[in-house]
């Protein structure tokens, strides 16, 4: 039985790619950090929580000796790296607990393959982000970088110590590309799950306008579970190499919305510009969204839309879901929930 160690399990890949892992017959050692209340709806919610071939292990990235008793008690074949602080946002307000996270802690992981077992596959989770202030469309594992957050310099040096170590020691290291991706389990301090959220609740009358940052920014926005699977493909080719997952397609968060509200049959009309811009029910004539510029980034990322033609071609990756489809699954996800909080769980507000 092949053993995986998937670090980040309370998170949205985390959990989607033990599930996929336990499908295909591994036994998962799903790392999770100490935290004073219990973290795990995700897991609860895909029914793997009690999986007889998964063991939760208590670990946090940012100590370099756990990473090696981590590989030392586990034996694990593969590893794959979720865990970071991810929020783009937030790492402006915490730059240093970010790269110590979301920098250094691959590194301590590729040290402790190196020093443990240098025959242990290794997956990071690189990110679209790192080309931040696009250098060329579409992006391709060949797009020079340029990262616009504290979060996407961290991920550049671990997605650069990841082709070190490859080339260094000749440790099987994957740097996984990813663009966007979302789904039900997505975390509400996202934009698109935040969108989801606060339309179901509008629907439901249980709040009247969603607060919102920068419109404009495009995304390539693809679905969870299927970028984990890539990340599968990607320990299992014969080389280790670089490679972007993505859906080629972008969209606006402008559109995301309005698809959004379309999806719980409300129709919007956009008015004003920049900080004045809102947005009203035509039903109604309620303001049910309005530009915040306390959610504006110190630096944005305008325009992201990735080329996957390696990961087609080379690994046969392919994702299915369009983002019509995955936005109409987020909200009516959020719409169920709501409305029978015990049958749909908690979804992340616990
Ligand atoms: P989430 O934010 O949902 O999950 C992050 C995970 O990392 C959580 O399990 C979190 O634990 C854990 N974590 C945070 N800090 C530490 C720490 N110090 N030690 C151990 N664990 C820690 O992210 P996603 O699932 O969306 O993303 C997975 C990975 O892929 C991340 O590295 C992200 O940066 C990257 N990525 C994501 C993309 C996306 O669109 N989703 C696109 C490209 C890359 P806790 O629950 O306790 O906070
Ligand atoms: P991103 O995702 O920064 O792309 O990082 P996020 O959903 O946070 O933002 C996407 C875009 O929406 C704009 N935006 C807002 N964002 C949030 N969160 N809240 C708002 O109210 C809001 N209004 C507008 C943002 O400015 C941005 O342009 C995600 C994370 O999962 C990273 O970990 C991952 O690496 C990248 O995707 C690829």
């Amino acid at each position: 039985m092949p053993k995986a160690i998937v670090t980040g399990i309370t998170g949205q890949d985390g959990a989607y790619l033990a599930q996929l892992l336990l499908q295909k017959g591994y036994q998962v050692f799903g790392t999770y950090r100490r935290s004073s209340a219990p973290n795990f709806w995700r897991i609860r919610e895909l029914g793997i929580q009690h999986h007889p071939q998964l063991r939760l292990v208590e670990y946090d990235l940012t100590d370099p000796g756990a990473a090696v008793s981590l590989l030392q008690s586990c034996e694990p074949d593969e590893v794959y790296n979720l865990a970071a602080q991810s929020f783009v946002g937030v790492s402006f307000q915490q730059p240093t607990t970010t790269s110590q996270i979301t920098g250094m802690g691959p590194l301590h992981l590729l040290e402790a393959i190196r020093l443990v077992n240098s025959r242990i596959r290794f997956y990071q989770a690189s990110t679209s982000e790192m080309f931040g202030k696009v250098q060329a469309v579409p992006q391709t594992e060949d797009t020079p970088f340029y990262p616009r957050s504290p979060y996407g310099v961290a991920k550049l040096f671990a997605h650069w110590m990841t082709i070190n170590y490859r080339e260094s020691y000749g440790i099987f290291g994957a740097s996984g590309i990813l663009f966007n991706h979302e789904s039900p389990l997505r975390g509400l301090e996202f934009v698109t799950r935040k969108i989801t959220d606060a339309v179901a609740r509008i629907r439901l009358g249980l709040q009247e306008c969603v607060e919102l940052g920068n419109l404009d920014a495009k995304r390539d926005w693809g679905y969870a579970p299927e970028y984990v699977e890539g990340m599968w493909r990607m320990l299992q080719a014969d080389q280790p190499d670089t490679y972007v997952l993505a859906t080629g397609t972008t969209t606006s968060v402008r559109d995301f919305v309005r698809m959004a509200f379309q999806a719980a049959g409300i129709e919007l009309q956009f008015q004003g510009q920049a900080e004045h811009e809102t947005a009203i029910d035509l039903a109604t004539g309620k303001t049910v969204v309005r530009v915040n510029p306390k959610f504006y980034r110190p630096a944005e990322v305008d325009l992201l839309i990735g080329d996957s033609t390696r990961a087609r071609t080379r690994l046969g990756w392919a994702p299915r879901t369009s983002v019509e489809d995955l936005c109409r699954m987020m909200v009516q996800a959020d719409l169920r929930r709501l409305q029978h909080p015990q049958g749909a769980g908690d979804m992340g507000r616990t």
